[in-house]
């Protein structure tokens, strides 16, 4: 019954929009899943026009789009921007991959109960395909003319990462990978930094967009502070790991940050030879909040895990309330 029902819909009873995207997707299924329909190479190609798109719209109107509203927080903004970017994004997507799922952080409800609940709902049962995307990373930054912020957009199939692209539009940066394919910058392959001793290491933090999380990082910056060469906060935690992957900071630390915020940034990590886990040392996956990220070189990693979880700055109190 099933295949016939897919190959022939009862006749002069047109299906619904709903009922095409079923009878396709169970179609797909039946005979190829989204899985071996799209090579990680074409899913890619689209992302980066996707991702040059919207950059531009971050380009020509960074410090002149007012706030719309604030989220969970007063430090938690968004703006039109934010929304015609993922719209754009979702689209160019779509218009290729029609039966793939789509995780934007505007389309989910403010705090990080609610983030991780929206993550979640996408992870079980695994998607074939999932598109995890954060349409402008540092939206603070891009509301003051800061220039620093970028577009995200991590792939993942079946929870697994494939594809990572982060566009910096300012500097024309594309920062790319595929899963066991390295990493690369404008197209030329990129490394992690080769530092192998922590007091010459540049890290990378955020504060986050509440206090909860404030005070957690301010512990743990008073901790690593001493023992690191410099600290930067760029105001995008994508950014971050883009620089770590390009070898630019050797270690980035945040706790409690969004999937759209880390997806495409820690395959980008990975490819480029370093090493990506919670702040506790569990290796990275799609759930992981509290990032630790690092070039992976000498005991770097594991004195940061040791000095975070004395200093207890591995991880931001529950939120009691939206935040
Ligand atoms: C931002 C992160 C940053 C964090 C901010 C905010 P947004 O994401 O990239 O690391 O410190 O609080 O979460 O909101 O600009 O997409």
């Amino acid at each position: 019954m099933e295949t016939d029902a897919l190959s022939k819909p009862p006749i002069n009873v047109p299906p619904t929009g709903a009922e095409t995207e079923s009878i396709h997707k169970r179609h797909a299924r039946a005979s190829h899943s989204l899985q071996t329909i799209y090579s990680d190479s074409e899913i890619l190609d689209v992302c980066i026009i996707a991702a040059r798109e919207a950059g531009q719209i971050i380009r020509d109107t960074c410090g002149k789009i007012a706030v719309e509203k604030t989220k969970a927080t007063v430090q938690d903004l968004v703006t039109v921007a934010d929304k015609n970017c993922q719209d754009l994004i979702e689209a160019r997507l779509k218009e290729r991959f029609p039966f793939a799922d789509f995780l934007g952080e505007e389309n989910v409800a403010p705090g990080a109960i609610a983030s991780a609940s929206a993550l979640q709902s996408f992870l079980t049962p695994p998607r074939d395909l999932l598109f995890i995307v954060d349409p402008i990373d540092g939206t603070t930054n891009f509301v003051s003319g800061i220039p620093f912020s970028v577009v995200s957009i991590g792939v993942a199939r079946r929870n697994e990462l494939c594809v990572g692209v982060i566009y910096e539009p300012y500097r024309d940066e594309l920062f790319t990978s595929m899963k066991g394919q390295g990493a690369f910058l404008n197209g030329e392959k990129m490394s992690v930094s080769p530092e192998r001793l922590l007091i010459n290491t540049v890290l990378g933090f955020g504060l986050g967009s509440s206090s909860r999380v404030a005070t957690t990082m301010i512990k743990g910056l008073s901790a690593l502070e001493p023992v690191t060469r410099g600290q930067r906060a760029l105001g995008s935690a994508a950014l971050h790991l883009a620089y770590v992957a390009a070898g630019r900071l050797t270690v980035f630390y945040e706790c409690d940050l969004s999937s759209w915020d880390i997806s495409a940034g820690s395959l980008l990590v990975k490819e480029a030879g370093g090493r990506v886990t919670d702040t506790r040392g569990v290796p990275y996956t799609l759930e992981t909040r509290d990032i630790l990220a690092s070039n992976g070189k000498g005991d770097i990693h594991t004195q940061i895990v040791d000095l975070l979880v004395q200093a207890g700055a591995d991880a931001a109190p529950i939120p009691l309330s939206l935040n």
